[in-house]
């Protein structure tokens, strides 16, 4: 199976991207993290960029806050697919993240989630790897399933209730 990279832009990021660990771990998705600015690390996060697909990913989660550029950074630089997190780390509750993240150029696409969407990051990135992967796709499956008969039990209790 091709490995997950996920690149933050701070470790201030940390609490956003376990989120996402958290998620592809319980999928038994292998992936990497590490610390990569696109404005204090431009060139490491560039060359991981381009030496990403020879080295064995398969897609990229890229989280920051503020000015946010790093997933659009990362783009630039490959054409695997790209899943951008707008962090919440500023006083403008985390909109300056996820404009930064979303308003790509025609050409250089980032597939954004929600604002501190860790998850549905990891989420998004199981099921690009499962257009290739029946038992990762059986998984997601089951695990929609489970989170629907999650919701099932709220609704009989809340209706035995009223
Ligand atoms: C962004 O600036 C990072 O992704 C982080 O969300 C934010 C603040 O970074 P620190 O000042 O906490 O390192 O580049």
């Amino acid at each position: 199976m091709k490995k997950i990279a996920i690149i933050m832009g701070s470790d201030s990021d940390l609490p956003i991207v376990t989120k996402a660990t958290d998620m592809l771990k319980s999928l038994d998705i292998p992936f990497e993290v590490h610390v990569y600015s696109a404005h204090r690390t431009p060139v490491e996060a560039r060359e991981f960029a381009l030496s990403a697909r020879e080295n064995g990913f398969g897609a990229i989660i890229a989280a920051a806050g503020m000015a946010a550029h790093l997933a659009g950074a990362i783009a630039a630089n490959t054409t695997l697919p790209v899943v951008g997190i707008p962090c919440k780390s500023s006083n403008l509750d985390g909109m300056d993240a996820l404009l930064s993240t979303v308003q790509m150029p025609t050409g250089i696409p980032v597939a954004t989630v929600a604002i501190n969407g860790g998850a549905n990051a990891a989420l998004l990135c199981a099921q690009i790897l499962a257009v290739e992967d029946k038992e990762l796709a059986a998984k997601l499956d089951a695990k929609r399933a489970s989170d629907a008969a999650k919701v099932l039990e709220k609704d009989a209790a809340i209706s035995a209730q009223f």
